[in-house]
């Protein structure tokens, strides 16, 4: 039956009445939207239902995708797209006198996770149930998502995040399905009769794992696929236990807060705790059902495949291992040969420090039984190789060293794939990070570049430019991002590069309403947009663009007619709380903002803007309305990037280094629509190789540079003598680890073609239009087919 406006408005006029005995007049927006999330949530649970139901009928093979974090941002509007009653709704509600975007707003953003990360995982969460694969989340249920950024007098500072005080909608508690997981205690390996090693546990307690599940709608398909988050729960019998305990206070709250860091040794025990939960949760359930399929347990890899997203859940190879072995009195051998067979893992990082690391006596603590699996799977690692490789090789890449669990070694041995997330980023996995694997293992490794779910960041958050692509190349792109590709008929219509620079300057506009609003500086939409948003991090080097903004300040001070594009540069970023480095930038950039903007000699050429919270509802706010996309990390250094995806599809012009994903956006957009700058890979490690980088020649040696940088220290920039003489220290005094100094001339000279560029606003316009005709490189629903097809060999389920 189709679901029309009428049916529409009279459902939800019944459902406000029965739920909160309201009429819409007397109804807050809060309410609104409570009762606009019941009437989506019942449109899919049947589907959600048969979903389920076919997989386990058909005994369909399915992924479960372990990540400690995910970032699905708000889910109501992209609910109502996936069920293909988005216009439906939006109509029906405006006749009722209310609007989608009013009611849309009071949805808290689901924030479990820092960046990339957490949104890549939400991203194939999208786009695996929209091409109809069976797919499921795991993950941890966080009471407190990631920290609310506020700025007082320039400096971050953090708050907590309550995303659960207003009720999640779309979350469902599913008491039936808890399980219990062991933490602590020793354990004895007895011998039984039958000569096999039973474990015995003695002491130690348990915590009930609650799992919530919420239903990831495919676009247009019927297939509703699951989230399954845990959340800890103590019973008040365990809680007398816990006496005994001194870390009880952190078990009992085990769930409660998302680490803010993604690098830092801080809290090691908890978050520790945290993995090991999420994962023995997620593998006693995944059990469980496999259990009623009735299959052979040496057959599990024919309808269950497990995915590492990074090292955080590598504790799941031990864990299956565990009830392979102990719970079902596997032989060793067989239980390995499964496990190795249902395990594929993921590397996003090639900084040393985000490659976990755990002392072996916190594991032997947490969870002994699981160190003693690894350290069995440790010992029989180097029996195998002995012989073979050499002993050298061999103690790099063995599991435990120099008394520390390596998990990312864990990961790699207990799987039969190992991927990068870009080409730079998976050949530098091979060739450096991982090299050593690579020798004993060359067939495990492989590359998937990572994709953004396209319909949230097109048709959801730049309707204009969807309408506008919509009038010219019709509907296909929708469903197809491919189709974009059909713009490239249109590249010398001027009608048509007008409506997509009118789409952008009313994006730019929507922008600089809620900088108006969030910041109080007034920016105009005529000036360029140039955006970086993403976590702050050394590596990404906002410092560098901060020093290019000086630089241009400098030079307008010096010469108030300098004929250059006015520019509004924009950034959003939290810092991890204890990064002390990237705070410091936060608090210059602040500082630089509010010199510039309250300059009036340099004639509102240049505006500054830190966007105080950046999050995914605000990406959403912020991307349609670039002109430049900065993606000006180290090149080797960014894994693959996804802002740049996004960006990208919504016409901005990418300046980069060639780095991580910006290769490929290069390769795809071709060199003419991409501003290119700074060293290669190859060049950064041939400083590594001949130890020759020196900041301090660079900084006496050019005077741009010297200029810029004494500006951290000579007072130039108010109320931050203190951060700027630490990053002046970074840079000089500790010889500037991520090559700042050696791009920055190859980046203002970037910079430089961007502001002639944009004075050609045709040449600007094809470029744009270029850009968004081949982002469908970059869907997830693309990488996740890749994934499915060679490493999860899962498929899509036959239709009821
Ligand atoms: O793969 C998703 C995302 C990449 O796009 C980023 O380049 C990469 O930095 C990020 N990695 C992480 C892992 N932790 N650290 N550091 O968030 O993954």
């Amino acid at each position: 039956m189709t679901f029309t406006k009428k049916n529409f408005k009279e459902e939800f006029e019944e459902r406000l009445q029965e739920r909160f005995a309201l009429s819409i007049e007397d109804a807050s927006n809060k309410e609104l939207y409570e009762t606009l999330g019941k009437l989506v949530t019942s449109h899919y649970s049947r589907n959600w239902k048969h979903t389920r139901q076919d997989y386990l009928e058909e005994k369909q093979k399915q992924v479960y995708y372990f990540s400690i974090e995910f970032l699905p941002g708000r889910m109501l509007k992209s609910n109502l797209l996936n069920l293909g009653i988005y216009d439906t709704v939006e109509e029906g509600l405006k006749d009722l006198g209310i609007s989608l975007d009013d009611l849309a707003k009071k949805e808290p953003d689901m924030a479990l996770g820092n960046g990339g990360l957490g949104r890549l995982a939400s991203c194939f969460m999208d786009s695996l149930a929209s091409i109809g694969m069976p797919g499921n989340g795991n993950g941890i249920r966080y009471e407190y998502g990631l920290f609310k950024q506020k700025f007082v007098d320039g400096y971050q500072v953090e708050l907590p995040d309550e995303w659960l005080n207003s009720r999640n909608m779309w979350e469902v508690r599913r008491e039936s399905k808890a399980v219990d997981v062991h933490f602590g205690g020793k354990v004895y390996l007895i011998e039984t009769p039958t000569g096999q090693l039973k474990p015995m546990y003695k002491g130690g307690y348990s915590i009930k794992a609650i799992p919530y599940d919420t239903g990831m709608t495919g676009f247009e398909n019927d297939t509703v696929n699951t989230m399954r988050l845990w959340s800890a729960e103590v019973t008040e019998e365990e809680k007398a236990n816990f006496q005994h305990f001194e870390n009880r206070q952190e078990l009992q709250n085990l769930t409660s807060v998302l680490y803010p860091d993604d690098s830092n040794e801080h809290g090691r025990r908890f978050r520790l705790s945290q993995e090991y939960f999420f994962v023995s949760a997620g593998m006693q359930s995944i059990f469980n059902y496999y259990k009623t399929l009735d299959l052979p347990m040496t057959e599990m890899n024919k309808a269950i495949a497990i995915h590492i997203n990074d090292t955080h859940p590598a504790m799941c190879v031990a864990e299956l291992m565990r009830l392979f072995v102990d719970e079902e009195g596997m032989a060793w051998e067989k239980a390995w040969d499964v496990t190795t067979k249902v395990m594929s893992y993921t590397n996003h990082t090639i900084m040393s420090e985000a490659l976990e690391k755990w002392q072996t006596s916190l594991i032997k603590e947490v969870c002994p039984r699981i160190f003693q699996i690894i350290e069995e799977i440790d010992r029989r690692y180097v029996e195998e190789w002995q012989g073979v490789f050499d002993d050298e090789l061999i103690k790099r890449t063995r599991i435990i060293r120099h008394d520390q669990v390596h998990m990312a070694h864990l990961a790699i041995i207990g799987s039969h794939s190992v991927n990068g997330v870009a080409k730079l980023h998976s050949d530098l996995l091979k060739s450096v990070v991982l090299k050593d694997f690579y020798a004993i293992y060359p067939e495990r490794f492989n590359n998937k570049t990572n994709g953004i779910a396209q319909r949230r960041w097109s048709q959801l958050s730049n309707p204009l430019l969807s309408k506008t692509l919509d009038k010219y190349i019709g509907k296909t792109w929708r469903k197809d991002t491919g189709d974009l590709r059909l713009l490239l008929n249109h590249e010398n219509n001027d009608k048509l590069l007008n409506d997509l620079a009118n789409a952008k300057y009313e994006n730019k506009k929507r922008l600089a309403a809620y900088i108006k609003e969030h910041n109080q500086v007034e920016v105009s939409p005529d000036a360029i947009f140039d955006i970086q948003i993403k976590r702050l991090h050394a590596y990404k080097r906002q410092l560098m663009n901060l020093m290019h903004i000086i630089k241009l300040y400098l030079d307008l001070k010096e010469n108030p007619d300098l004929d250059i594009t006015p520019r509004v540069f924009i950034f959003g970023a939290k810092a991890a709380p204890s990064y002390h480095f990237a705070k410091s930038v936060i608090k210059l950039i602040n500082e630089t903002a509010n010199l510039v903007n309250n300059d009036d000699s340099i004639q509102g050429k240049l505006k500054v803007v830190f966007l105080e919270n950046y999050n995914v509802s605000l990406a959403e706010i912020i991307i349609p309305a670039a002109d430049v996309s900065e993606q000006i990390s180290l090149a080797s250094k960014e894994a693959s990037g996804t802002s740049n995806m996004k960006f990208m599809l919504n016409g901005a012009i990418t300046l980069a280094t060639l780095d991580g994903a910006n290769i490929e956006i290069k390769d795809a957009v071709g060199d003419d629509n991409i501003a290119i700058f700074g060293l290669t890979e190859a060049e950064v490690y041939r400083y590594y190789n001949e130890q020759n980088y020196n900041a301090s020649d660079i900084y006496q040696n050019n005077p741009i540079i010297h200029r810029v940088v004494n500006a951290f220290v000579d007072g130039t920039i108010p109320n931050c003598s203190m951060e700027g003489q630490q990053i002046f220290d970074s840079l000089i005094k500790y010889n500037d680890e991520f090559f700042v100094l050696r791009d920055f001339i190859s980046y203002c000279e970037a910079q430089e073609w961007i502001d002639e560029s944009y004075k050609d606003k045709k040449k600007w316009g094809k470029m744009s239009l270029t850009n968004i005709a081949h982002a469908g490189h970059f869907s997830s629903d693309d990488t996740v087919r890749k994934y499915s097809e060679d490493i999860w060999r899962i498929a899509p389920i036959r239709k009821h």
